[in-house]
C-alpha cells in the first residue's frame, strides 16, 4: 500500500511542487485548492508520470463547512494518512497598521490561521487513531521577525509558529511528528497575490535576488519527512543566500565574490 500525503494549496507554488516531489517518490497524494482546472491538470500529469493515485478536493480552507465536507469525502476514500502539509496561505497587501485594509486582514487571518486550524482539527484525530503521522505547517521568516508594513501577515505566521508548537505538545503521546518549515522570499505566485495581480510589482520583488524556488521547499519537505522514526525536526528556517532574515536582504550583485 502506498503512503498518502495531503497537501493544501497545491494548485501552485510550494504545494504543487511538494505534491509532485512526493508523487515521484511513490506516494499517493491528495491535492486541494479552489481552482479545479489546475487540480485536474496536476492529477492527470502526476498519475501519468508516476503511476500513483491522486485525489483532488476543491474547497476553500476559510470555510469550516467546506473543509468538513471535503475531509469526510477524503476519509471515505483512504485507509490512512501519513502526512498533512498545511500550506494553503497568502499575503494580501502591504500597508501600515493605521491604513491597512480590513478585508485584507480578515482574508489573511481566515486563510493562514483559521484554515490551518480547521484542517488540523479534521486530520489530527485520524493520526491519533493511527498513533502515527506527520503534520508539516508552512510558516515563514515573517513568523520569526516582523517587517515594516507586514503587520497582519507577520502576525498570522507568528500564529502558525505558536500553533505548530502547541500541536506538537498536544499530540506528543501519540507519536505524531509536527514540523514548521519557515521559508524566506520564494518565487511563486505569492507576490502576484499579495499585489493583487500587479505582475510588474510582483516580478520586481525577485529581480537580481536568486530567490528560493518552489522545488527547494519541496526538497526540504521531503527531507523533514524522511528522518528516522525517533527524529522530529521541530522548526526549519530557510532563506536564499542573499537574505539573512525577514528584514535584511541584498541583491545578488552586492554579494562579494572573489
Ligand atoms: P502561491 O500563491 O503560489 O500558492 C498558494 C496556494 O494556496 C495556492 O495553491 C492557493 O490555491 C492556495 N490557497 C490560497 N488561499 C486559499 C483558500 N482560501 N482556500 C484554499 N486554498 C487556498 O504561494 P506560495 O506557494 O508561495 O505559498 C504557499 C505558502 O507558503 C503560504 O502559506 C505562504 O504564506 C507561505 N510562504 C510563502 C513564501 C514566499 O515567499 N513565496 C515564503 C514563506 C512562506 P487556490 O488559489 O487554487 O485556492
Ligand atoms: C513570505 C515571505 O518575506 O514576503 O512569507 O514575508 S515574505
Amino acid at each position: 500500500m502506498n503512503k498518502m500525503i495531503l497537501v493544501t494549496g497545491a494548485t501552485s507554488g510550494f504545494g504543487k511542487a511538494i505534491a509532485e516531489r512526493f508523487a515521484k517518490e511513490g506516494y499517493d497524494v491528495c491535492i486541494t485548492g479552489r481552482r479545479q482546472e489546475r487540480l485536474d491538470e496536476t492529477k492527470a500529469q502526476l498519475e501519468k508520470a508516476y503511476g500513483i493515485n491522486v485525489i483532488t478536493l476543491k474547497f476553500d480552507v476559510r470555510d469550516r463547512e467546506q473543509v468538513a465536507t471535503a475531509m469526510d469525502q477524503l476519509k471515505q476514500q483512504i485507509t490512512h494518512i501519513d502526512i498533512l502539509v498545511n500550506n494553503a496561505g497568502l499575503a494580501s497587501g502591504l500597508a501600515t497598521i493605521d491604513e491597512g485594509n480590513l478585508d485584507d486582514w480578515e482574508l489573511m487571518i481566515d486563510t493562514n490561521v483559521k484554515g490551518l486550524l480547521y484542517m488540523t482539527r479534521q486530520i489530527a484525530p485520524m493520526m491519533r487513531e493511527q498513533t502515527k503521522g506527520h503534520i508539516i505547517n508552512i510558516g515563514s521568516t515573517a513568523g520569526k521577525l516582523v517587517y515594516k508594513n507586514g503587520n497582519v501577515y507577520c502576525a498570522t505566521k507568528f500564529a502558525v509558529d505558536a500553533l505548530t508548537q502547541a500541536t506538537r505538545i498536544d499530540l506528543l503521546p501519540y507519536g505524531i511528528k509536527v514540523t514548521a518549515i519557515n521559508p524566506g522570499m520564494a518565487e511563486t505566485e505569492f507576490s502576484l497575490v499579495r499585489f493583487k495581480g500587479d505582475e510588474e510589482r510582483a516580478t520586481k520583488m525577485y529581480e537580481g535576488v536568486n530567490a528560493l524556488q518552489a522545488d527547494d521547499i519541496a526538497d526540504i519537505t521531503w527531507y523533514c519527512a524522511n528522518q528516522p522514526p525517533h527524529v522530529c525536526i521541530n522548526d526549519l528556517t530557510v532563506t536564499c543566500l542573499t537574505q539573512a532574515n525577514g528584514f535584511y536582504n541584498i541583491k545578488e550583485a552586492e554579494r562579494i565574490v572573489k
